[in-house]
């Protein structure tokens, strides 16, 4: 191969709801190509939700995307996403203290982050906790880029059975 594939389109404006095989459920917007809104409905720090997160994304092939960041509570994410076969393998990094305390991340993180900023700080960083998983694509829409009605509440303010729905 002699160009670097950088066709965004099959993932940029996406939605998606996906389950990882350890149960832990999440739902990311692709904003745009550099980045994505999320909700995390169960699991570690379920209830935590994020706007506006800059991220590094990009194509490693048809069909595989590749989206990385650091969180302001030095949480670290990569996440290989396959939207045409509803797949998706993640790596999460957590720093020793979500590990300790999951709960004090658990919030709009938008209006905390020199919170977050705090915590990150006083560590402690190590031993890191990486959770790899695979996950299933259970819901999959394309609102399109920019649009910030996609994810615009906490995850217990949705209407029952939002992240059930499955297409
Ligand atoms: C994901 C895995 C982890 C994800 C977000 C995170 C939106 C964030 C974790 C955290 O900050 O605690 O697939 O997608």
């Amino acid at each position: 191969m002699t160009a670097t594939p950088d066709d965004l389109r099959g993932i940029v404006g996406k939605h998606y709801i996906y389950t990882y095989a350890n149960g832990w459920q999440y739902e990311m917007y692709v904003k745009n190509g550099t980045t994505i809104d999320y909700r995390i409905h169960s699991g570690l720090v379920g209830g935590r939700w994020v706007k506006d997160q800059q991220v590094n994304l990009v194509q490693l092939a048809d069909d595989i995307f590749k989206i990385s960041w650091t969180e302001p509570t030095g949480t670290s994410v990569c996440v290989n996403v396959m939207p045409g076969r509803r797949r998706i393998h993640g790596v999460i990094f957590f720093p020793q203290w979500v590990h300790q305390h999951p709960e004090r991340t658990v919030c709009f993180q938008n209006d905390h982050l020199h919170e977050m900023e705090r915590y990150r700080q006083e560590g402690p960083t190590y031993p890191i906790v990486v959770v790899p998983e695979f996950a299933n694509i259970t819901f999959l829409e394309d609102p399109g880029p920019d649009d910030d009605t996609v994810i615009s509440c906490s995850p217990s303010g949705l209407p029952p059975g939002y992240a059930a729905r499955r297409n």
